[in-house]
């Protein structure tokens, strides 16, 4: 185990097999030297991955199963080389992160978090009614990358009257909503933007100044993707000058981290990647972790196979 998992998971792996806690070696590569040769599974969360460093340290690797949807950060082009199976834990997560998503869109546009922070610093009694929010339902919606999160986003935006758009690798000709490739020109067309796509290279800064100009003084972003999908500096000046209105972020590029010049404004909603961390969800992913270890160690179909 790379990193702290939930309890019940690592009770379960606990009682099933050998196992050996990473995360709490005083001397990290000593500790990696000592337990190497006996490793034959990584687990390990999606935030943290598994390296091909990682990978090349251990011998004896078969199969790494991550903790979470994202594959980003696992170097999957050394595992198909190696041949080591990686696992992952879809669909589980998917209807919490795109409630939360949505969540995250009310948040911001009809000011909650600010609500509570109002009331908290005394302007309420001080400076009496707060100052209006920004209506939600019948605005348009762009959802960047209409997977299953963003799909099922879409359905839940559906039932506040919200037009819905996307933009993606590949227009989804059976679904309802307009498709856009180029994600500016669609940033340009909406009131709101949802990310839900997978980070990595292909994703890498899309939002960026042009996207951002784009969306416009009034457009509020949500992001419960990768960070890496945002460019932070545009974004921080965006959310500066007014190039747009807000944004909601529940990812941070140095998780647990976030940047001071972000902290600073007050028109940004900061969550600490909690989009799928309700405790139903949480132990639906810890099953899975479990059931595609014990699948693939007596050698029965994996569950949710990426390599
Ligand atoms: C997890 C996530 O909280 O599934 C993912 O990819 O980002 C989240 O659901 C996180 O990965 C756990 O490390």
């Amino acid at each position: 185990m790379t990193a702290p998992l939930e309890p019940v998971l690592m009770d379960e792996l606990d009682r099933d097999f050998t196992t050996h806690r990473l995360w709490q070696a005083k001397d990290r590569d000593a500790f990696l030297a000592e337990v190497a040769p006996r490793i034959r599974g990584v687990v390990s969360r999606s935030a943290v991955g598994a390296d091909a460093a990682l990978m090349q340290a251990l011998p004896k690797l078969e199969i790494i199963s991550i903790f979470g949807v994202g594959t980003d950060k696992v170097d999957l082009a050394a595992a198909r080389q190696r041949g080591i199976r990686v696992t992952n834990t879809p669909d589980v997560l998917t209807e919490d992160t795109a409630d939360y998503a949505i969540g995250l869109l009310l948040a911001l546009a009809r000011k909650i978090v600010a609500g509570d922070r109002y009331i908290r610093d005394g302007h309420w009694k001080t400076k009496g009614i707060m100052p209006n929010s920004t209506r939600v339902f019948g605005k348009k919606l762009g959802i960047v990358g209409l997977g299953r999160i963003g799909q099922v986003a879409a359905q839940r935006a559906t039932a506040f009257n919200m037009e819905i758009s996307y933009s993606g690798p590949r227009e989804k000709p059976n679904l309802p909503y307009r498709y856009f490739a180029d994600p500016v020109a669609m940033a340009s067309h909406v009131d709101f933007v949802i990310l839900t796509c997978p980070g990595g290279p292909e994703t890498a800064g899309l939002v960026n100044a042009a996207f951002l100009k784009a969306l416009g003084p009034g457009g509020m972003l949500v992001n419960i993707a990768r960070a890496s999908v945002v460019d932070e500096d545009a974004l921080v000046a965006a959310l500066t000058g007014g190039t747009i209105k807000a944004a909601a972020l529940d990812v941070f590029p140095n998780e647990p981290n976030v940047s001071d010049a972000l902290l600073a404004l007050p028109n940004v909603v900061v969550e600490p990647h909690i989009a799928s961390t309700t405790e139903e969800t949480r132990r639906a992913i810890g099953a899975l972790v479990f059931a595609n270890v014990k699948a693939h160690f007596s050698g029965a179909p994996l569950p949710s196979p990426v390599t």
